[in-house]
């Protein structure tokens, strides 16, 4: 064991370069630089030497610096951290990661939006990637998964046409991170497939409030094996502890302008706080005789197994503890590949999967420049590596000895595994079958589980979905691409179909008024997924003025920051605020002017004890609470504090501000009485936190 336990850690280590004071600036050959602020010139005044080489280097190192960015999934963030199973799989699994539960693998996650270039937003409607490599020790596994669990195509060879489709269109290259435009829901409408991952793609899972807040999907089926070589299928989940929780749709938009790198920041902050993200892995594990004892194909990416039929069974945790410390070296060049898998951990014929199987590596020879990206940093498994490949762009090894097989020269080596079972070997399925090029009968069916979703959404839940649909569909320009959606989606549910059409002047379906399924499943609603019912890491807005009640405030910090949540007292100018006595004074952590109410999980109007109202002259105060108000966000008030609800009463708060201790009401909880806030006060503003978002307000915009 290194220095700090982890291999993976002590592994980047070695690669570190962090050592500048320890002598002065030199050239990449070593040589020593005097000055860097000029150029070499023929005279005060005269031309540039083509001799500095300086200069010349660097320069042409900047010119060089940029690599393509992915084709899709170009915007991420990721972290380092670990995994521990609860207890061993071996019973269907001999991959060495998934046995002790006192081995902890090293693990790196990159998290991303699918549609926009590097530069774009967080928070648009999107699938957002979940990619795991687990440097194991049987070398690296890659969990490749998304926060959704089905995908829009069923066959790999669709994936161009699909992503032409949703990637910005190629005339004028709009829209970017969005897809609301023609091209995306002209292919959609043409190809049903489609339609029950855009049901999730329309719902609130495509605006994750945090990426350590959304669950992940390995989405195929995969493949366990066991030490007697049995196979079983595998479904992977990722579920977070803290729940999964998602943005509203206007504060989404506008929280891409008042800070674009929402979710990215919020991974950092939470890791640099200590607040470790932490998710469960589970798994719907199947028989291999259950094969085709469901009403779909299991090697279809389009269908889920439903929960209530195949239970995920929790197998183990995984935590991010550690941010990177160079973007571009370790989240830029990180390389994921379905086909990095471990012994143990083995595929289906699911045509998606298998075309995946190709394109990842293919793509991280261009992308990264070279058959050498294992030996960049992050992608290094922590086992040893021994292969008779050679050079290529960026080899960093010095290779000695042979460099073929079979040898004598080199004494035979490096020599076959053995057959102590410790090499992968491939599943043995038999597989007998006529060349053809044919979509098979049991990938048909299209709707039922695009169905199944809708029928499990809460009322909430599908009121934003039929937004979504409208909202998209509203910016498709072609009349005849909104008929179609609307006729396809008439196929899923005559009453989803007639409300989006009503949304976008195209008339109601022409189907047989018959949803394509009855059943629900409730798992698949945000509903079952509130977390612990902990306010852990929600980000409270205190928003104080000069006169407020110290005292009140801090003693709402401690009490808010015992239960987890992240306070910051906001002012109309950082410093501090000034009590009512004008001497005990309270530090503000930001000013009003440079945040907004959407980078907030709630708000908190203290009192006065002079009886003033807090800053209602304020109007970045007012439009704070306004918009937390809109956006179901929970509102505290107390005291004077419930005189800013009050003047935000001709829009319609509904808000009660007569003498009383404690009224909570759809998540905004006032408390006129003076002094210090009452434990009674407290309870009920956390569990209003705990909620997340009060759905019931007559404003809130979805
Ligand atoms: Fe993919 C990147 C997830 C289908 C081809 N994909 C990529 C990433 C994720 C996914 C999370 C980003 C990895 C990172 O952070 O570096 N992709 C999925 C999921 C799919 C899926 C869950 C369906 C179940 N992908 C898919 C297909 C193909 C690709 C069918 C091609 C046949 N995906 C790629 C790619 C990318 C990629 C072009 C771009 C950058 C990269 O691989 O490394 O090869």
């Amino acid at each position: 064991m290194g220095a700090t336990g982890d291999r993976k850690q002590d592994q980047r280590e070695t690669f570190r370069a962090d050592d500048p004071c320890e002598g002065p600036l030199t050239t990449d050959q070593g040589v020593e630089v005097d000055h860097t602020d000029d150029s070499l010139a023929a005279g005060e005044r005269g031309p540039t030497l083509m001799e500095d080489f300086h200069f010349r280097e660097k320069l042409t190192h900047f010119d060089h610096e940029r690599i393509p960015e992915r084709v899709v999934h170009a915007r991420g963030a990721g972290a380092y951290g670990y995994f521990e199973p609860y207890e061993s799989l071996a019973e269907y699994t001999r991959a060495a990661f998934l046995q002790d539960p006192s081995v902890r693998t090293p693990v790196f996650v990159r998290f991303s939006t699918v549609q926009g270039p590097k530069g774009s937003a967080d928070t648009v409607r999107d699938v957002r990637g979940f990619a795991t490599k687990f440097y194991t020790s049987e070398g690296n596994y890659d969990l490749v998964g998304n926060n959704m669990p089905v995908f829009f195509i069923q066959d790999g060879i669709k994936f161009p046409d699909f992503v032409h489709a949703v990637k910005p269109e190629p005339h004028n290259d709009i829209p970017t991170g969005a897809s609301a435009h023609d091209t995306l829901w002209d292919f959609v409408s043409l190809q049903p497939e489609t339609t029950h991952m855009m049901m999730w793609l329309m719902s609130d899972r495509a605006i994750p409030r945090s990426y350590r807040m959304m669950q992940g999907f390995g989405v195929h089926t995969f493949r366990f094996v066991n030490a007697e070589g049995r196979g079983t299928f595998v479904k992977f989940h990722w579920k977070p502890k803290l729940g999964a929780h998602s943005l509203v749709w206007d504060e989404a938009q506008e929280c891409q302008g008042r800070d674009p790198d929402f979710n990215r920041r919020d991974l950092w902050d939470a890791i640099e706080r200590g607040d470790y993200p932490e998710w469960e892995l589970g798994v719907q594990l199947v028989p291999e005789d259950d094969e085709f004892a469901f009403d779909f194909d299991l090697l279809d990416a389009t269908k889920i197994i439903p929960e209530e039929q195949v239970p995920v069974r929790p197998v183990g945790r995984m935590v991010l503890d550690r941010n990177p410390e160079n973007f571009f070296a370790e989240t830029e060049q990180v390389a994921f590949h379905t086909a990095n898998v471990v012994p143990g951990i083995d595929f289906t014929n699911d045509p998606l999967l298998q075309a995946r199987n190709f394109s990842y590596l293919d793509t991280q020879l261009i992308r990264l420049g070279g058959p050498n990206f294992a030996q960049l940093p992050v992608n290094r498994p922590v086992t040893p590596v021994r292969t008779n490949q050679r050079d290529g762009y960026g080899q960093s090894r010095i290779h000695r000895g042979t460099n073929y097989f079979p040898n004598s020269l080199g004494g035979g080596c490096p020599a076959h595994a053995g057959v102590d079972g410790k090499a992968f070997t491939h599943y043995a399925e038999r597989v007998d079958g006529a060349k053809i090029r044919r979509r098979s009968p049991s990938f048909q069916d299209h709707y039922s589980q695009a169905a199944l979703f809708w029928n499990s959404m809460a009322d909430w839940e599908k009121r934003h979905i039929v937004a979504a649909f409208r909202f998209e569909l509203g910016k498709v320009g072609t009349v005849e691409v909104r008929e179609r959606m609307v006729e396809n989606l008439g196929k899923v549910d005559p009453e989803l179909a007639s409300a989006v059409a009503e949304g976008i002047g195209v008339a109601a379906p022409s189907g047989d008024g018959q949803s394509a399924s009855k059943l629900s499943s409730p798992a698949l609603s945000l509903e079952s997924l509130r977390g612990d019912g902990s306010i852990r890491t929600r980000q409270i807005a205190v928003l104080a003025a000069d006169g407020v009640d110290t005292a009140q405030v801090s003693s709402l910090r401690d009490a808010l920051t015992a239960e987890g949540a992240v306070v910051e007292v906001l002012a109309a100018v950082d410093g501090s605020v000034a009590g009512a006595d004008g001497e005990d004074r309270c530090p503000v952590d930001r000013a009003l002017p440079t945040v907004a109410s959407v980078l907030y999980d709630a708000v908190l109007l203290p009192g006065g004890p002079t009886g003033t109202p807090p800053a209602v002259s304020d109007p970045d105060v007012m439009r704070f609470v306004r918009d937390a108000y809109r956006h179901g966000k929970p509102i505290g008030a107390l005291g004077s504090g419930v005189g800013v609800l009050s003047a935000l009463e001709p829009e319609g708060l509904g808000v009660s501000t007569e003498f009383q201790r404690v009224v909570a009401d759809q998540g905004v909880v006032t408390d006129t009485s003076p002094g210090a806030a009452s434990g009674e006060f407290l309870r009920a503003f956390v569990g209003a936190v705990a909620a997340h978002r009060h759905w019931g307000r007559p404003a809130v915009r979805g």
